[in-house]
């Protein structure tokens, strides 16, 4: 019973913690390979090491001949990746490719996507983290049978010890005698002894496999965030106050800044969802964040902090907030110009139309499906300028859009681009790392010399952004979609029914 208990518990605990976001553990990216456009889905195997399987979809109907997907740990010091992967042509749809990829080490990952055909040869970079999040479970009809097969070997053995004693050196047909049926009798009790300590022996070890395991699973660095009051105005402070970060000999990469901020924090309030923020807190030193706090409505907030290591793994910080009622008749503090906050008045938004704060308005373009668990969602909005005609769209921190979904429970947070959920800092960094980057910080420093966002200014389509997506738990959801036009952050919000998966 107890073991039961325990057994759920670390279920509850691990449902809920899964690498860069929360609760959404797989891979979506899109973009191209080359000449060759693509949408690559890697599902995480939640074991380390385990099989991921990744689907690469081509998006052109162009002569592709070959993909291949080979995973590529960070750490230049580990062994040379062995050769890449065939992906085979999944039967039914010319379009789909799959492959099974072996994370072997706890990391973060950059996957090649590689594409051969008729316009030559081309590469993407998937950035994946492979982390433990779960135990697998042992099924009880296979824990039944190795039980069986165990108690059959060790009865046979002990079998095998007394005909040896007893037998093996008479003649055939030869009976043996009082003295030998003894000694037969010792041996085997002896043998029953010490196979009996091997079995404890071996429980013993897998225990302490079983525990290094658990002790092993992912966890995100744990953070606490508050608020002061300043002559300025209210001040949110975050600090990663884990230990493993704030020890002397880290075993974390430092971080590195994501579309131009070290930290992108995101605020949603409880239950109702009716306030949401958009920030980004400045160092104060390694291990403090700040930043001025918009006029959100007083409540409990979830915090969900997004942070890229140089070693490419990204991870979303959870923490909780009490927000005081904000002070009445004073201007908000200045912020970051990048900083966007929304609050609503506590009803559903279930429309596919929603107003934005300078007139225009986006739209869901749900599609004909319902939301179903893991089925590729279209999450494509278009924004329209008072007149009605598709608005010219700026990029937001370099992005078309950005998009980020809540469950009304919490237990997924995800930040989409039309990238799809990778970091691009995470992406950055395997396109820049050299293999003589073994001292920590070295390609952090070339990255930040880097002038800010030199990394090609993603196309803005007029008017639309999609997002590509499955949502990974059934659910009520809400998301916030971000665009930028004539230099103002507009956010639309939009709530989502998810059926479970059929
Ligand atoms: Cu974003």
């Amino acid at each position: 019973m107890r073991r039961c208990l325990a057994r759920l518990l670390a279920l509850g605990a691990t449902a809920v913690v899964t690498s860069a976001h929360v609760g959404s553990p797989d891979t979506y990216f899109e973009g191209v390979a080359g000449p060759y456009p693509i949408r690559v889905i890697i599902r995480n195997p939640g074991v380390v090491p385990g099989l991921a399987q990744i689907t690469v979809r081509l998006l052109d109907p162009e002569t592709v001949r070959r993909v291949l997907v080979l995973p590529v740990y960070w750490d230049p010091r580990t062994a040379a990746p062995p050769p890449a992967d065939v992906a085979q042509r999944v039967p039914g749809d010319s379009t789909l490719y799959s492959a099974a990829l072996w994370l072997m080490r706890g990391g973060s990952y950059s996957v090649q996507v590689t594409l051969e055909g008729a316009s030559g040869t081309g590469t993407a970079l998937v950035p994946v983290m492979a982390v433990a999040t779960r135990r697998l479970a042992l099924e009880k009809p296979l824990g039944m049978g190795l039980l069986g097969l165990g108690a059959f070997l060790f009865i046979g053995a002990l079998t095998i010890v007394r005909a040896a004693v007893r037998e093996s050196g008479l003649a055939p047909g030869q009976q043996p005698d009082r003295r030998r049926s003894v000694r037969a009798w010792i041996a085997t009790a002896a043998s029953a002894v010490v196979l009996a300590l091997t079995l404890v022996g071996g429980r013993a070890w897998w225990n302490t496999v079983d525990a290094a395991y658990r002790s092993g699973l992912y966890q995100p660095l744990h953070a606490a965030a508050t608020v002061r009051a300043t002559a300025a105005g209210a001040v949110l402070h975050c600090a990663i106050d884990d230990t493993s970060w704030t020890n002397q000999r880290r075993q974390w990469t430092p971080l590195i800044p994501d579309h131009g901020h070290l930290m992108h924090l995101f605020l949603v309030r409880n239950g109702q969802l009716d306030g949401f923020a958009h920030l980004h807190p400045l160092p104060r030193d390694s291990t403090t964040f700040e930043a001025n706090l918009p006029p959100l409505p007083a409540g409990t907030y979830r915090l969900y902090a997004d942070i890229v290591h140089e070693s490419g793994f990204a991870q979303t910080l959870v923490a909780t907030l009490d927000l005081p009622p904000p002070p009445v008749s004073r201007l908000p503090p200045p912020g970051d110009p990048d900083d966007a906050w929304w609050s609503g008045d506590g009803r559903r938004e279930a429309g596919d139309v929603a107003g934005l704060a300078d007139g225009s308005t986006m739209t869901w373009e749900r599609g004909d499906e319902p939301l179903a668990v893991d089925r590729e969602s279209p999450l494509r909005f278009v924004v329209r300028a008072a007149d009605g005609r598709p608005a010219r769209l700026e990029p937001y921190m370099g992005m078309a859009g950005h998009a980020m979904i809540v469950r009304d429970d919490g237990a997924v947070f995800v930040h989409l681009h039309p990238e799809g959920t990778i970091s691009v800092a995470a992406q950055e960094t395997f396109v820049l790392r050299e293999p003589g980057d073994t001292v920590r910080g070295r390609l952090a420093q070339r990255l930040a010399a880097m002038p800010m966002g030199s990394g090609e200014q993603r196309a803005v389509r007029p008017g639309a952004v999609s997002f590509p997506y499955a949502f990974p738990q059934p659910g009520h959801y809400r998301m916030w979609v971000q665009v930028k036009r004539n230099s103002r952050i507009l956010t639309g919000v939009f709530d989502a029914e998810v059926s479970p998966a059929r």
